[in-house]
């Protein structure tokens, strides 16, 4: 016999075998209270407070990453698709009358300005193919034109708004609304957008003018901008008032 080897007696057995089953036993109960208190926590803007708190978490991680040098992969124009999806119409209602549509701009409280789309074209136009992300799961390459939020921040001379923490854009009927941090809106990839596919941006797709912002989920991506203002605080958002993460960077 090799000096090593150990005798092991069927009863060691059978104690090892019943120590096994009651951890499990123990570790299964813990998981079943662990589910059950997450469940009875109070929500916290749409989320349960716990996984609220992970997704704060989540933010400011990601922001304190965040930088205006990454750029979005682009595509070649050939590549975005003809047919662009519509998704969502919260905001997009039917009495919209886009004649008599322009932007208002606040640019302090009580200092509104009301900016016309020919103004707006008067900008330098710049585009872009990029690969749209919506958070439920679907992607397409797709072509949008307008002009950079940065160029219309310099053109209006908003240079001490854009230093406020955040953006809100809401639509006209005030149904759909975003809060974005400002540093994502002065990436030189975001766009007040007014074309798609080089025509003129389709009604469902958010004609007059709509946000384009490629490092963020599709949910930024307001269509139909009425009104846009600077805050220090978190302007409310839509999707994050539905339990969604409130940065929702790519
Ligand atoms: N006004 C408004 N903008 C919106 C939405 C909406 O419901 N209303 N949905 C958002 C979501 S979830 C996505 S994925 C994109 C979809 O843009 P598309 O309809 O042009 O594909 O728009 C975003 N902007
Ligand atoms: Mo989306």
């Amino acid at each position: 016999m090799d000096r090593n080897e150990k005798i092991v007696t069927a009863s060691q057995v059978r104690n090892k075998t019943i120590f096994s089953v009651l951890a499990l036993l123990v570790f299964l109960t813990m998981c079943l209270f662990a589910w059950k208190w997450l469940y009875r926590q109070p929500k916290d803007q749409g989320a349960l407070k716990p996984l609220r708190v992970v997704l704060n978490t989540n933010e400011s991680v990601f922001t304190s990453m965040f930088s205006n040098n990454h750029l979005a992969k682009t595509y070649p124009v050939s590549m975005a698709v003809p047919n662009v999806r519509v998704n969502g119409d919260a905001g997009m209602s039917e009495d919209f009358d886009p004649s008599t549509w322009n932007l208002k701009l606040v640019r302090k409280p009580g200092d509104t300005i009301h900016i016309s789309l020919a103004e707006i074209k008067q900008l330098p136009k710049t585009e872009i193919v990029f690969d749209f992300k919506c958070i439920e799961g679907w992607s397409q390459v797709t072509h949008w034109g307008g002009v950079r939020f940065s160029d219309f921040v310099k053109r209006y001379g908003l240079d001490e708004q854009a230093e406020l923490q955040f953006t809100g854009l809401i639509t006209p009927d005030e149904e759909y609304y975003v809060g974005i941090d400002t540093k994502s809106m002065m990436h030189p990839q975001t766009l007040l957008c007014y074309e798609m596919n080089g025509k003129p941006l389709p009604m469902n797709q958010g004609y007059p003018l709509r946000l384009i912002i490629p490092v963020k989920y599709g949910v930024k991506n307001i269509k139909r901008i009425g009104m846009l203002y600077f805050s220090n605080q978190r302007p409310p958002d839509y999707w994050y008032e539905r339990g969604y993460d409130y940065y929702c960077g790519l």
